[in-house]
């Protein structure tokens, strides 16, 4: 996750198994911060606010290199989960 669009910026490297994930992106000073997405394995769900809540969009293996093409309104993810390998 990157805090620009074009994987620019401040990231953040995020791994988890399935049905894990980042509950609350305020941890690591990333909360309503990512323009841009690059997943490189699994499908992954991205939430407009902590603990999973909120208005959720799904990504798969991919890179989405600026909110709209993530479908994602800008700076407002706060956790997200993978939900499949
Ligand atoms: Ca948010």
């Amino acid at each position: 996750m990157f805090q620009d669009n074009g994987f620019a910026g401040k990231g953040l490297s995020v791994n988890a198994t399935t049905g894990d994930g980042l509950s609350d992106l305020r941890i690591y000073g990333f909360n309503d911060k990512t323009s841009s997405i690059s997943i490189i394995r699994g499908r992954w769900t991205f939430y407009r606010d902590i603990n999973f809540n909120g208005p959720l969009v799904t990504l798969t293996r991919g890179r989405y290199s600026s909110p709209g093409a993530a479908h994602i309104p800008n700076d407002t993810v706060s956790s997200l989960l993978r939900v499949a390998p």
